[in-house]
């Protein structure tokens, strides 16, 4: 069994139920088991401004998929949401990205765990923080103290 969190975005087409049903969608992954998922975020879009908010949430994952496996399966998702990849850190309807699997470091050409910008993105560090306020990093660093020293601007919890 391993342990995975997972990233969930949305910025297109009804953000909100994107990430809900994105959500369920995750549990129904075969040989996973969606164990927590986290409260809903909104987040002021990292990257080009000209485009919308952004819903933000996370989800732990126990699976007994292997990483490329898992990454397969969250890619598959993404095509059932219409996920098409145009602008470069464009608006998109579901980006689903694997944050952290078990304490591994995985660099390849398809996958960088942990997630390359994960120490420095407040809309992924609130809802890790959320699921899992004592998790640490594959390099000893703690969530804790990533989000608490993170800038925050224009990021709010939409379920306190
Ligand atoms: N900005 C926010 N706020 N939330 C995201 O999920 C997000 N995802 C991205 C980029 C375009 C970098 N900006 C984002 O991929």
């Amino acid at each position: 069994m391993n342990v995975a969190y997972i990233g969930l975005g949305s910025n297109l087409n009804t953000p909100q139920a994107q990430i809900k049903l994105a959500l369920c969608e995750l549990s129904n992954i075969e040989g996973t088991h969606l164990v927590k998922q986290s409260v809903l975020f909104q987040s002021a879009p990292v990257g080009p401004q000209d485009q919308p908010d952004y819903i933000n949430a996370a989800a732990l994952l126990h699976t007994n998929l292997a990483p490329e496996a898992l990454l397969d399966a969250l890619q598959a998702i993404e095509l059932n949401h219409g996920r098409e990849r145009i602008v470069h850190w464009g608006a998109r309807t579901l980006d689903l990205d694997i944050l952290l699997y078990n304490q591994q470091c995985i660099a390849t050409e398809r996958l960088t765990v942990p997630h390359a910008f994960l120490h420095e993105r407040a809309f992924v560090l609130g809802p890790l923080y959320d699921i899992n306020a004592e998790l640490t990093l594959p390099s000893g660093v703690s969530i804790v103290s990533l989000w608490q020293e993170c800038d925050k601007t224009g990021l709010s919890c939409l379920e306190p």
